[in-house]
């Protein structure tokens, strides 16, 4: 089968030929029907954080159940599903305590380097990213990194929900668990935010304010619900948010992982108000605060891919779509060809797209 390979930071990814084994004990083989590009491809291909290399990125992703391993129980071939890189072992303290996206136990989860389910004809290793490896025609992964879905789902938008919309509605329900009244602000409407300002609406927030540079983006962060929007080209976004909001805002969510809007998280929330930070950081960045800012009971916290419960959150966020209460379509910018993969994260370099989508039916010109 093809996947897009990538040899070295900051080069091109590689098609190339590669296999997977049959499935063992609890591992699922699956056709990739989508898979998203998202952020953490390019933070990872631009070595923000070490990764073994070579290495078949890719994270987001939908597909069709193939086979399964001899203790598998919860797939059969036919089903459709959705990954998830919060693979789950369902019985150390943070699952049974119901935070499974905490997880650690690498009987289930593989740590970086360790899993041996792809190979190829060459000496080195070839390495599978964050379980599951996404930019692939095929992938070989644990059956708790997968969420079964109703089958009348499009395989497109479900695939969107692996990452992006998990991260961001995860932020907003189970991490921050913004409510009626709630007063947010959004920082960054990429796939994660725009999904944020989604959730947060839907969730009752009586003020969601999107902030973003790019016009376009906030032209639809408005569709999704958002009731302002700030461009920070615009003026200061701490002091333009502090004038909407006559003092600041509950939930302050960073969709960017940086530490200006990190900082820019904390310096708009009110009395009592919440930063949470969603987006992904360069290794070693660090941010400031002042302590005084903490006397009024401001609070700082991380979300790990919305603090999901993914066999629960996701087929719930798929009602929603279905309902016509969550929109996914906006979310697609362009479908392109695994061929074309390096195509698509040049759009995302330049700002030009929501999501790019592998469609892995899409037969090479
Ligand atoms: C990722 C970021 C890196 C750690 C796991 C979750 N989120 C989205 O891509
Ligand atoms: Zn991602």
């Amino acid at each position: 089968m093809k996947a897009a390979v990538l040899f070295e930071p900051n080069t091109p990814l590689q098609i190339e030929e590669v296999s997977l084994r049959k499935p063992r004990s609890r591992e699922v083989l699956l056709r990739t029907a989508y898979a998203g590009l998202c952020h953490t491809d390019l933070h990872f291909m631009e070595a923000q954080t070490p990764y073994p290399m070579p290495v078949v990125l890719g994270h987001e992703s939908s597909g069709i159940v193939e086979a399964v391993g001899s203790e598998v129980t919860y797939v059969k071939p036919g089903d459709h599903v959705v990954t998830c890189l919060s693979v789950f072992c369902g019985t150390c303290a943070y699952c049974t305590t119901g935070r499974p996206a905490l997880c650690f136990n690498e009987e289930a989860k593989l740590p970086p380097g360790k899993a041996d389910r792809l190979k190829w004809d060459r000496p080195e290793k070839v390495n599978t990213f964050m379980n599951l490896s996404s930019f692939a025609e095929a992938m070989l992964v644990h059956e708790n990194a997968l969420v079964k879905i109703r089958k009348d789902m499009p395989l497109d938008r479900a695939s969107l929900i692996g990452c992006a919309v998990m991260t961001g509605y995860g932020s907003v329900v189970n991490t921050a668990k913004i409510g009626p009244g709630d007063k947010v602000a959004v920082i960054a409407c990429g796939g994660v935010g725009m999904s944020a300002v989604s959730a947060a609406r839907i969730a009752g927030a009586e003020r969601v304010i999107a902030i973003d540079t790019s016009a376009e983006k906030l032209d639809i962060a408005k569709a999704l619900g958002a009731t302002d929007i700030v461009n920070p080209a615009n003026g200061d976004a701490v002091e333009q948010v502090l004038e909407l909001t006559d003092g600041g805002v509950d939930h302050a969510l960073d969709c960017l992982g940086s530490k200006r809007t990190a900082e820019d998280a904390f310096k708009m929330l009110a009395f009592d108000g919440t930063a949470t930070l969603v987006g992904l950081f360069k290794a070693g960045e660090t941010i400031e605060l002042t302590g005084a800012d903490f006397l009024r009971e401001r609070k700082i916290q991380g979300s790990l891919l919305g603090s999901n419960r993914f066999r629960v959150d996701m087929p719930r966020i798929i009602e929603l779509y279905m309902q016509g209460r969550m929109d996914l379509d906006v979310f697609i910018s362009q479908k392109i060809r695994l061929e074309d993969i390096n195509d698509g994260f040049q759009a995302m370099r330049e700002g030009r797209v929501l999501r790019s989508l592998i469609d892995f039916s899409a037969q090479p010109a």
